[in-house]
Parts: structure tokens; C-alpha cells; sequence
């Protein structure tokens, strides 16, 4: 009986491949198999939820693929189309109609093909996400490097090195609805799903690692605020109104978050070269029952990097899809996105002897006082195969943990562990967790029943705990279950806020003092930016007095650009500190790398195709990806090619892209090439454009002249003679008279190893 029962478990559990951890001691009928020390007969034993051990799946990085294809319909030629209900349909381009004769008549509401055909259109939308409705997501799997975590937690997910865990990542904008463009200014969400052998664990975090409130009730508040205006539902995807700023003015909480969000984080290059932040407090806990408080961190591979404001501006116009467009790109191209993920841990002893709250999230740790010790890594390997079923419905909440993970007081995060299941409810309906995409990879199985899209059918006669029944009826089960941290709480009820949590500027200023010039040079201007388009006297007036409590020079410059009020001296003094870590530029990888960069090759007929070669494949050795623009779309020819020649293919006209969405520019050698692209507007702004974006930019022999002329910039440096071959580089510009072929398998090692 024993091994029928074994037999069926996996149908309960969708016949995933299960590895059995089980130790017998009985049968359920009572009868002894007698494994040694069995200590009581065995109904009763096996009743006992201390006893009753918990069926495990071996889960491996493809679990979420295999168990993603149960619902996956492959293409078919050979089968027809078909309603719904599956009966074959003849034309589906004709609504059934009374014709008379030749003539059209009514369109008859008899036919239940049109009908279905519409009712299922009308019903394609559900409600977009409240916030991040605009996002996109891509699977990937996590691992540990080792098991050095194993001190503070007992999550197998953090602690054990044999295992490759399915995740699901997805990045989003906050304020933006589903349609509005990727690289406006808003922070970044970062959203894991971990598919662990015990179960899901959802890290819902951000690219920024603060947030605007400290506690939950808020939230709606900041929200309101944030998104387009009730009365004309303006301005979208932006924080440059009003509304906002009245809010934050008035909130000095928020300042830490709004330097962040006027930083150039706030408009990264790619979704790809952020660094993600779990930004609450969290607890590990590890076999031995103790605590840490702890803080996750991803950083990524390639470094964190920026657009510039203009670009951002200008590509939110010439390719709303930039960053979704980035991401698919890149996983197609075999250049996997990556991540290394840390952890700052706080000893229990230690929660209060910092001078900010550990659990206040408008607060970082700052990492010369707790550094972040990497302990795994994130890779992102496959595209979604639709978009709707994966990433629209994929749905996260900060309180799916497991065994070893644990919340803390953080009084964001606790409002967050009731408001996400609370959203999914609304968006996708109480069965949102059967979803494909939702569904764990380990079994599942409770007494939960019904709902409106109940996907399960449970066999048998029970559906509430106590019951009579036994085998293939889930019992609690103290093995390997989620136990909470046995937390004394004393307290008086009441609605305040701690101590700690009173004080806003130091953190906000700890940031400024921190940036590189020309990082505080891009904030300044994001906040003349944004405040600029408030038109409201008041609100402007409020946020640059509340500046000065940051920075004096920061207050007095965006007050002059935005008719702000002018501080006579500082509100307080600046404490000096800063922290490496706050500055993106901390985190530029120590091997440069040029690893899925896109870079323009910009040429016209007649130019030297033996450069252009052996330029692309030294890019390409750097797995950087080279892109064709020529004065047409197809074939240019190179010099001495006759027309109608093999040419080279052009990927894109002068006009068909901007270059905004690229990250150099490269103009080979080619007299007659040369004089086409300086008599070319578009071509000539293409240069100054990626010039004024910091891009760099590279020309050889006859394309130096263009480029300085086009640039308008005599101290460029050239080569003292157009047969050199010597490179010279300056603001940005790396020229040479002549491009030697031969070198290319040089360039390309050196460009491979970061030289
Ligand atoms: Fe969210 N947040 N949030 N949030 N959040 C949502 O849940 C909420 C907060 C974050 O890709 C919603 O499923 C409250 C901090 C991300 O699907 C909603 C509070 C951080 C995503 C919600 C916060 C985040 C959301 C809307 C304050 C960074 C997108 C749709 C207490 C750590 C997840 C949804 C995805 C989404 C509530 C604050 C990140 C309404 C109440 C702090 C990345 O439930």
C-alpha cells in the first residue's frame, strides 16, 4: 500500500520528477516496516506533524522551462484554426450576413464565431500594475559561490552550492502606464522570483536603494502624488510637476530618495548596467535559530552606467522600447546579463548602534560601515516566449519567503507584505498563484480551494485540516517548514514614529558629498529641470529652501536656474562625510569591458572596406555589436567596387536611427565616402550628436578632417601625418592617418582584455 501511495503523490504533484526524501517508520494501516528506533504506532506517528517529512524536488535551472512547457502551444502548420471550443472554422475574415443578392445586408448576431471572436478581444486587457506598470522581464537562474553564508541563514536558495535555482527578473519604471517610454526619468524596479526547492521567494526591490517614505500608510500618498494629475491625467512618465513636488517639499523624509531620483541613476543605460536593491530590512536565520538583520545587493557585471539627460529626452521619442529592446538584444546575442548578489549583514547586537535606524528605508547602510559581501550570482539567459502570459502576469509579493528568510520591524515592508498579495487580487484574481509563470516548481498543496479560475482538481473527500483521511491529504509538517523567528515584541500601541526616524538630511547630503563633479553637475540640472516645469510659485520656492538643508551651493544654483529662493547662508552645516559606494562611478568594472556595446559605423559609397573589416572584427572579439549606417538601406559600395558590386549591407539609413541609441561612432577612410558624409546634414549631425553625448568616437585618414570640422573643435588631436598610423585621442576622439589592417588581431586582443 505503501508503494502504490508512493506511486500516485506525483499526480498531486502535476507529475513533476520528485526525489523522495522519506524516512518510514509504519503504513498507514498500522503495520510496522520497522525501521530502527520507531518510537509509537504508526498512525498516530504518522499524524504527528513533527513526523510527517515533506516530499522535496530536485529542482535544476531548466525546472522553470519544464514546467513552463506544460502550457506552451507550439506553432502548427499542420493543424486548422478553430474556435475555442475547438471546432474547426472555414473563414474567420467574414462575419455571417444576410446578403442580398450582391449587395451587403445586416450582420447577423447569430453567428457565434464573430461573437466569440470579439467577446475574447474585448476582454484582452486586465488593469495595468497600480505602480510598474510598464516593465519587462526575462529568466535566468541564481547560485551561491559557496556555502559562507551558511552562518547566518539555513535558506538552502543562499547557502548551498550544489544548486542552480530557476529566477524570473522583472525590471520596470514606477510612474509611467504600460505603454509610456522606457527611458524616462523614474526609478527602476527590480523585481527576482527565486524558484526554490521549498518554495518561491520574491525580492521585490529597486534599481535605487532608498525609498520616498518611511512608513506604509503613505504609500497611496506618495503614489498620488507622483502619478499624472487627477484633473487632466497629465504628465506621463514624469516627476515634473506639480503635484510631486508640492509632496516632496512638504515631506522632508523623501529628500534622501528625490537626490537619488535626480541623480543619474534615475536614467540608466540599460537595464542591464543598474545595480538592484532588496532597499527593506530583512532577517536570516540560520539552523541554530539566531537572527541577523540584512540587506541584498546586486551588482552588475558590466557596471553601472547612465544615458544622459538629453538622450534620455530625445530616445523616449525615437524608441520608447529602447531599454525591453536592450534586454532582448542582449540575451539573443549570447551576452547574458549578470549580476553578482551581496549581502550587508547587522548583528542583532548591533541594531542600534548606528545613528540612523537600521529598519528606516529612507536610509542606506553605508558600505564603508557594513560592506556588502557577495556570496552568489544572477544570470539572465532566456527571453520570455509571450509577453502576456510571463511578464504581464507575473506577479510578485515581498512576503513569499522561505526557511531561513525572514522580515523585520521595517515599518515599509510590513505594509508591503499585506498590499502585494492584496493588488495581485485585483489585477489577476485570487488563483493568480496557479499562473504559469506564478506557479512554484515544488509541490504545492493545501486545503486553499476554488475561486474564480481554480486551474487544480483535488481528488478525494477532504478539504480542511483535522481530518480522518491519511495518504495524499497534506498534513502540517514541522520538517523543513517555515518557522517564524521567535521575536519578543513589548510595546504600547500607538501611531508614532521612532527616535531615529525623525532626522532627514544627513544621508541626503552623505549622497551629495559623494558624486563626482559631473555627477553633481547632471543632479543640478535635473533639479532645474524638474522644477523648472512646476509652475506652481509655491511648490518651486518650498523644494529649493528645502535644498539648502542639503547643500548650500546645491540650494543657491538650482534656486538661480529655477527662480527658487536664494539661501543668504546654510540651513546647517554640510558633516563632509562621504561613501564611495553612493558614486556609480565606484562601480566601473576593474577589466573595462565593451561586452554587448553598440557601436555605429557610419559610411557612404567609396569607403575603405578592408578598414571597415578588420575594424569590426577586433569590436567583435569584444563581443561588442557593430551596426551599418549608410545613406540608404542596402548595399554601399567601397572604393574601387563598381556599382552593383557585393557592397556592404547597411543596416539602417542616416535617418532610420539617431545616434542616441548607440554607444560610439566609427568613420573609416574614403575620400569620395568622406565628402558625401561632410555634404550630409544628417550625417554631420549624427557626429556632433554623439560628440555632445560624450560618445566615443573614432575616425581614420580622410573621416578626421569631417569629424573635426563637423565638431568644430581645433584642438582635437591628429596624427602629424595622414600616412601615420600613430593613434592619437583626445576629448573623447580617437583619430589615426591611416588604419594599419594588419593590427586588428592586436586591437582586438587588447579590446578582449580590457587594455
Ligand atoms: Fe511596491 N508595489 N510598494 N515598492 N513595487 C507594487 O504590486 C507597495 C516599494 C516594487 O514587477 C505593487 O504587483 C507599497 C518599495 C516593484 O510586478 C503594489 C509600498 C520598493 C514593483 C506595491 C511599496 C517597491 C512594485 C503594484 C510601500 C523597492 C513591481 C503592482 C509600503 C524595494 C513588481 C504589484 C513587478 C509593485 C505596493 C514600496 C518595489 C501596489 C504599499 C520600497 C519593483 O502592491
Amino acid at each position: 500500500r505503501l508503494l502504490n501511495t508512493m506511486c500516485d503523490i506525483p499526480k498531486y504533484f502535476n507529475n513533476h520528477s520528485i526525489v523522495f526524501d522519506i524516512t518510514f517508520c509504519g503504513d498507514w494501516a498500522g503495520n510496522s516496516y520497522a525501521t530502527s528506533g520507531c518510537p509509537g504506532t504508526c498512525p498516530e506517528r504518522l499524524m504527528d506533524p513533527t513526523n510527517f517529512v515533506h516530499a522535496i524536488a530536485n529542482i535544476t535551472e531548466t525546472a522553470k522551462v519544464k514546467d513552463l512547457s506544460r502550457n506552451i502551444v507550439e506553432p502548427s502548420s499542420s493543424s486548422g484554426l478553430t474556435t475555442d471550443h475547438g471546432v474547426a472554422i472555414p473563414d474567420t475574415d467574414n462575419w455571417l450576413k444576410a446578403m442580398d443578392g450582391e449587395h451587403a445586408g445586416p450582420s447577423l448576431l447569430e453567428d457565434q464565431i464573430a461573437r466569440e471572436k470579439i467577446h475574447r478581444f474585448d476582454h484582452e486587457r486586465i488593469p495595468e500594475r497600480v505602480v510598474h506598470a510598464r516593465g519587462t522581464g526575462a529568466h535566468g537562474y541564481f547560485r551561491v559561490f559557496d556555502d559562507r553564508a551558511a552562518k547566518w541563514t539555513k535558506a538552502g536558495v543562499l547557502t548551498d552550492p550544489s544548486r542552480t535555482t530557476p529566477i524570473f527578473i522583472r525590471f520596470s519604471t514606477v510612474q509611467g502606464s504600460r505603454g509610456s517610454a522606457d527611458t524616462v526619468r523614474d526609478v527602476r524596479g527590480f523585481a527576482i522570483k527565486f524558484y526554490t526547492e521549498e518554495g518561491n521567494w520574491d525580492l521585490v526591490g529597486n534599481n535605487i536603494p532608498v525609498f520616498f517614505i518611511q512608513d506604509a500608510i503613505k504609500f497611496p500618498d506618495i503614489i498620488h502624488a507622483v502619478k499624472p494629475e487627477p484633473h487632466n491625467e497629465v504628465p506621463q512618465g514624469q516627476t515634473a510637476h506639480n503635484n510631486f513636488w508640492d509632496f516632496v517639499g512638504l515631506q522632508p523624509e523623501s529628500a534622501h530618495m528625490v537626490m537619488w531620483a535626480m541623480s543619474d541613476r534615475a536614467i540608466p543605460r540599460s537595464f542591464r548596467m543598474m545595480q538592484g536593491f532588496g532597499v527593506n530590512t530583512y532577517t536570516l536565520i540560520n539552523n541554530a535559530g539566531q537572527r541577523v538583520f540584512v540587506k541584498f545587493h546586486m551588482t552588475p557585471e558590466l557596471g553601472v552606467h547612465s544615458l544622459m539627460w538629453d538622450e534620455a529626452l530625445k530616445i523616449a521619442g525615437q524608441d520608447p522600447d529602447f531599454h525591453r529592446k536592450d534586454l532582448e538584444e542582449a540575451i539573443k546575442s549570447g551576452a547574458y546579463p549578470k549580476w553578482t548578489f551581496g549581502i550587508q549583514v547587522i548583528e542583532e547586537k548591533d541594531e542600534h548602534s548606528f545613528d540612523f535606524d537600521i529598519l528606516d528605508a529612507t536610509k542606506v547602510w553605508p558600505e564603508s560601515l557594513v560592506p556588502v559581501q557577495p556570496i552568489g550570482e544572477l544570470v539572465l539567459n532566456r527571453t520570455v516566449d509571450e509577453f502576456f502570459p510571463e511578464t504581464e502576469q507575473a506577479a510578485f509579493c515581498t512576503s513569499h519567503v522561505v526557511p531561513g528568510i525572514g522580515f523585520s520591524d521595517d515599518p515599509l515592508l510590513q505594509g508591503r507584505n499585506f498590499s502585494y498579495f492584496d493588488t495581485q487580487i485585483t489585477r489577476l484574481g485570487i488563483n493568480w498563484e496557479q499562473l504559469p509563470i506564478n506557479r512554484p516548481v515544488c509541490p504545492v498543496l493545501n486545503h486553499h480551494r476554488d475561486g474564480a479560475m481554480q486551474h487544480r482538481i483535488h481528488k478525494g473527500q477532504l478539504n480542511y485540516w483535522p481530518n480522518r483521511g491519511s495518504v495524499g491529504h497534506p498534513v502540517p509538517t514541522s520538517n523543513g517548514s517555515y518557522e517564524e523567528y521567535k521575536q519578543r515584541i513589548v510595546g504600547i500601541k500607538q501611531r508614532a514614529r521612532s527616535a531615529k526616524f525623525q532626522e532627514h538630511f544627513n544621508q541626503a547630503q552623505l549622497f551629495y558629498n559623494s558624486l563626482t563633479d559631473h555627477e553633481k553637475a547632471h543632479l543640478i540640472s535635473a533639479f532645474s529641470f524638474e522644477l523648472s516645469h512646476c509652475d506652481d510659485q509655491q511648490v518651486y520656492e518650498t523644494y529649493t529652501k528645502l535644498l539648502n538643508n542639503i547643500d548650500y551651493e546645491l540650494a543657491k544654483t538650482v534656486a538661480q536656474n529655477v527662480n527658487g529662493i536664494l539661501p543668504d547662508k546654510p540651513a546647517r552645516q554640510n558633516h563632509g562625510k562621504k561613501d564611495a559606494a553612493l558614486s556609480q562611478t565606484h562601480f566601473i568594472p576593474k577589466t573595462p569591458t565593451i561586452k554587448s556595446r553598440r557601436i555605429a559605423i557610419l559610411i557612404a559609397d567609396g569607403f575603405n572596406l578592408a578598414e571597415v573589416e578588420s575594424v569590426r572584427a577586433a569590436l567583435a572579439s569584444g563581443l561588442a555589436t557593430t551596426w551599418i549606417i549608410g545613406p540608404r538601406r542596402g548595399k554601399i559600395f567601397a572604393h574601387g567596387e563598381k556599382v552593383g558590386g557585393a557592397g556592404l549591407v547597411a543596416d539602417h539609413h542616416y535617418e532610420g536611427q539617431r545616434s542616441t541609441l548607440f554607444d560610439a561612432l566609427y568613420i573609416p577612410s574614403g575620400a569620395e565616402h568622406a565628402k558625401s558624409i561632410a555634404s550630409n546634414g544628417r550625417a554631420i549631425h549624427w557626429i556632433r550628436e554623439a560628440f555632445g553625448h560624450c560618445k566615443a568616437i573614432g575616425a581614420i585618414g580622410d573621416a578626421v578632417p569631417v569629424v573635426r570640422e563637423a565638431i568644430g573643435l581645433p584642438e582635437i588631436r591628429v596624427a602629424s601625418s595622414p600616412d601615420s598610423t600613430e593613434v592619437q585621442s583626445s576629448y573623447g576622439v580617437v583619430t589615426a592617418g591611416k588604419y594599419d589592417v594588419k593590427s586588428a588581431v592586436t586591437d582586438a586582443l587588447e579590446i578582449a582584455t580590457g587594455n
